[in-house]
């Protein structure tokens, strides 16, 4: 059984969660992090005092894109992630990718969802705005060529960025209309698992 620390309001524990649903496989997860806190057992399991961990009774492991991988290879077979180097990159590389954008949406989700109207920060809030919508061009470029970030179907590569696009969605903040990222995002929210695992509350 895949045990799953972290609490499901992190970008990095919706990645995994989702992902395990993709895969079928069964998983228990315990809240941590956050208003949870990280008690000694969980620091010894993750250095960082980060979320999430994961343990499958083989391996502990942490750095969520490396845990989606190590779950693809495992569980998936090619399915998720294919076996051919230049195939297998497409989707790597937007994973990757997922690292810059997040700095991008900081300021904005720090500000909007986890500070009161009185401590936010407008100008954080209209820049990191204004960098998540260069980034997201970027995406719909792509999009418009492919119909998925992983390729020609869904795959690994399609979930960093399908989690942290639906914060993009649900954040109140100025954003220009990319149809093609819409497309995408309205295909991945009936994927299973997305609703349940991705589509909570921002808190
Ligand atoms: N590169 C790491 C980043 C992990 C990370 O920054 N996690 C955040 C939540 S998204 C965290 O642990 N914050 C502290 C906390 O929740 O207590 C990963 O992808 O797993």
């Amino acid at each position: 059984m895949l045990t799953i620390w972290g609490r499901l309001n992190s970008h990095n524990v919706k990645k995994v969660a989702w992902f395990a649903v993709e895969l079928g496989i069964d998983f228990v997860r315990h809240d941590a992090g956050g208003a949870f806190g990280m008690d000694a057992a969980y620091r010894a399991r993750n250095p960082n005092a980060l979320i999430p961990t994961i343990d499958d009774g083989e391996m502990t492991l942490w750095e969520s894109n490396a845990i989606l991988r190590y779950l693809a290879a495992k569980h998936g077979g090619t399915r998720f992630w294919p076996a051919d180097p230049a195939a297998r990159a497409v989707g790597d590389k937007w994973m990757d990718w997922q690292i810059g954008y997040a700095d991008a949406q900081r300021d904005a989700f720090f500000n909007l969802v986890r500070r009161t109207p009185a401590e936010r920060d407008a100008a954080a809030i209209a820049a990191s705005a204004a960098r998540c919508a260069k980034q997201m061009a970027i995406l719909e470029d792509a999009l418009a060529r492919s119909p998925w970030l992983s390729g020609d179907d869904f795959g690994v590569g399609d979930i960093p960025m399908g989690v942290y696009t639906h914060t993009w969605f649900s954040l109140a903040i100025e954003r220009p209309s990319l149809p093609h990222v819409e497309d995408w995002y309205a295909r991945i929210r009936e994927r299973p698992g997305y609703a349940e695992q991705v589509m909570i509350p921002l808190t």
